[in-house]
């Protein structure tokens, strides 16, 4: 099996300081952040931003503070979101990629999202996969229902895509798909096969979800975006216990991890 890249959502737009004192929320925090989980053996770390307040934002001014601490001191791959927080605007959401970073986020497709919708209608999805042309940013495609697989197919005919992708499974948002095997293998099964693939689980999933990655030899995603619990009940103090854990297991079950360097070579960037 190809070395396993682990990617950490370092902060998420919905998760707060109420429910976890260790989420980092000012870019020299989140860039912090970045600098532990990079030790700790993750390549990828996906970034929201916070604004002043802690509310979610995709301020541009935000993410290039964040990424250029990022980018001098550690060589991790930077994937910016475009999904920010349910209700923004579409000109809010895909401003970071225009900073150029290495991935983006791209969800192909709307979703329940707990009591709201995560709204991506087509042609807007469309507009962001362009955008991540012109500026040559590898989207990830994020993938919370069988159906969003197909619409990525569609943008890959359009040559809004390019071969071969890479997609992150976002199990077990209430709304969504749910977290077990059966729909992992699922979807496995509607890629095509040059594609490079990611879990991500979200809760109490995230565990279960990330080491059947790492069994079925694809690539792992964890942090406080999807989860803040170590255990049931207790708190990750940080996103890095969670990267640690995973290096274990995944060195246990005989993966070893790809640096940053490796995983630009596995996903083609
Ligand atoms: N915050 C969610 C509504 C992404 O980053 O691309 C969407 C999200 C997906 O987080
Ligand atoms: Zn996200």
């Amino acid at each position: 099996m190809e070395k396993l890249i682990i990617t950490v959502a370092l902060v998420g737009a919905e998760v707060t300081r109420q429910q976890t004192p260790y989420l980092p929320l000012s870019p020299r925090e989140i860039a912090d952040e970045a600098k532990k989980v990079h030790k700790a053996g993750a390549s990828i770390v996906h970034l929201h931003m916070r604004d002043k307040f802690g509310n979610p934002s995709q301020d541009k001014a935000l993410f290039a503070e964040a990424i250029s601490y990022i980018q001098t001191e550690t060589d991790l791959i930077i994937q910016v979101s475009t999904g920010g927080a349910v209700g923004m605007s579409a000109e809010d959401r895909v401003q970071p990629v225009t900073l150029a970073p290495e991935m983006a986020s791209l969800s192909t497709g709307s979703v329940n999202f707990g009591d709201e919708v995560f709204s991506n209608p087509s042609p807007m999805v469309r507009e962001f996969a362009r955008t991540c042309l012109i500026h040559h940013v590898k989207p990830e495609v994020e993938v919370f229902e069988a159906g969003m697989i197909q619409n990525a197919l569609t943008l890959a005919k359009q040559g809004l895509l390019q071969h071969p992708l890479h997609f992150n499974f976002v199990l077990g948002v209430p709304g969504g798909l749910p977290a077990t095997a059966k729909n992992l293998l699922f979807l496995l099964d509607l890629i095509p096969s040059s594609s490079t693939w990611t879990v991500s689980g979200i809760g109490r999933h995230q565990l279960s979800m990330n080491t059947l990655g790492i069994l079925l030899g694809g690539h792992v995603r964890t942090g406080f975006e999807d989860n803040i619990y170590y255990s049931k009940g207790v708190l990750s103090e940080g996103n890095t216990p969670l990267v640690t854990r995973l290096v274990h297991l995944a060195e246990t079950l005989d993966r070893s991890i790809a640096t940053p360097l490796e995983a630009r070579k596995i996903l083609g960037i």
